[in-house]
């Protein structure tokens, strides 16, 4: 058979080839600044959803509440490889994204109380923020209703002939929807600048990843029909992180199209603020929390080179929780809407 006749199976497995695993080595080092960047924002996140947590608790906080606890390493490391302009797009999952955004705690703490200064005016709640001014796109409900929303953001990027990139987050949960697949096809066509990243944290509610997706080992792999690119990533790994944002970044700014990095994740928490969790041990949480945890292995690294001492990092946990607090504070002092906004903000005036 002539080179150019192979059978279409083995072109397919020629591109799929073109995707893969996340290489094995940790080469990828940080400098003392940028650990202790990373370290800064992933603890506010971690500490924001702490907070966000007991306010529920107390019943300040009504509706659905999705924490990132333990998933902060993702969006952190992402945000170090992006730029000006660059816009955001995820889930109901959404607190940490509008942080790394630049968004500010207490408006975002406003709005999951249900506040007037809330980023929504107390009305969108935890799953429904935006901030233009920020590029952060929301916050949806509807699993998988932003990779579309992502797409075309994308789109927009190219037809306006700018070099902005749109990072689209979902779950791995969220793989197994339709309309992903429509994207993926569309984005490559038009070689849109998307970089579509699969936060794949194991569980979709209370099922577990194994049960419910096809080659589950390899979510990465689920563009290649379609020519996208795709990596798997240690996503407990903020340099690993970085590291694989800085390759696709580029690649969608050279125009290449899109690119999937699958980043291998985990929440501590329930999916919701209700959830029996009899989907897994807590021996499985505690492992993973002992292990690998995000923050814990940046800090590991700062005291081990004498970059900072625990008196430092002490002095920043000090700060963030004030930060927090204070956000907290200001958004049980906040009024709520008052009842004639009920009817405004439903639909834009054109
Ligand atoms: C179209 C649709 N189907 C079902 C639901 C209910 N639901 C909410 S979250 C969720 C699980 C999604 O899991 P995943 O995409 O892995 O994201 P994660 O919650 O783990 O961040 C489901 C089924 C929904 N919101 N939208």
């Amino acid at each position: 058979m002539a080179a150019d006749k192979k059978p279409a199976a083995t072109k397919a497995a020629e591109r799929s080839r073109k995707s893969k695993r996340a290489a094995p080595e940790k080469s990828i080092e940080f400098t003392p600044e940028q650990e202790l960047a990373a370290y800064k924002e992933m603890l506010l996140i971690r500490r924001f959803e702490e907070k966000a947590g007991q306010m529920y608790g107390m019943g300040m906080i009504g509706g659905f509440c999705h924490l990132y606890i333990g998933q902060e390493a993702v969006v952190i490391g992402l945000q170090m490889a992006i730029g000006e302009g660059d816009q955001l797009i995820t889930s109901y999952r959404d607190h940490g994204h509008m942080l790394a955004a630049g968004m500010e705690p207490r408006g975002v703490m406003a709005e999951l109380t249900g506040r007037r200064n809330g980023y929504s005016r107390g009305k969108g709640g935890s799953m429904h923020m935006f901030s233009r001014e920020k590029n952060f796109y929301g916050g949806h409900g509807i699993v998988a209703a932003q990779v579309p929303l992502g797409t075309g953001l994308a789109f927009s990027n190219k037809y306006n002939g700018t070099d902005r990139v749109s990072l689209t987050f979902f779950g791995e949960g969220a793989t197994n929807q339709g309309q992903v697949y429509e994207s993926f096809n569309i984005a490559s066509l038009w070689k849109l600048p998307v970089v579509y990243v699969i936060e794949n944290n194991r569980y979709a509610m209370g099922t577990a990843v194994t049960r419910a997706a096809a080659k589950s080992e390899e979510l990465y792999n689920r563009g290649s029909v379609y020519g996208i690119p795709g990596e798997q990533v240690d996503g407990m790994d903020v340099r690993a992180v970085k590291a694989a944002g800085d390759k696709a970044v580029a690649h969608c700014r050279a125009g290449n199209g899109p690119m999937i990095l699958e980043m291998m994740t985990y929440r501590y928490r329930g999916h919701s603020m209700s959830d029996p969790a009899k989907y897994r041990t807590k021996e499985e949480v505690q492992k993973m929390r002992q292990e690998h945890d995000p923050i814990e292995q940046v800090r590991a690294r700062l005291i081990g080179s004498n970059a900072a001492s625990e008196d430092e990092l002490k002095g920043i946990d000090k700060d963030i929780r004030a930060v927090v607090a204070e956000a907290a504070e200001y958004a049980q002092n906040d009024p709520e809407p008052d009842a004639s906004e009920l009817w405004t903000d439903i639909l834009v005036d054109a």
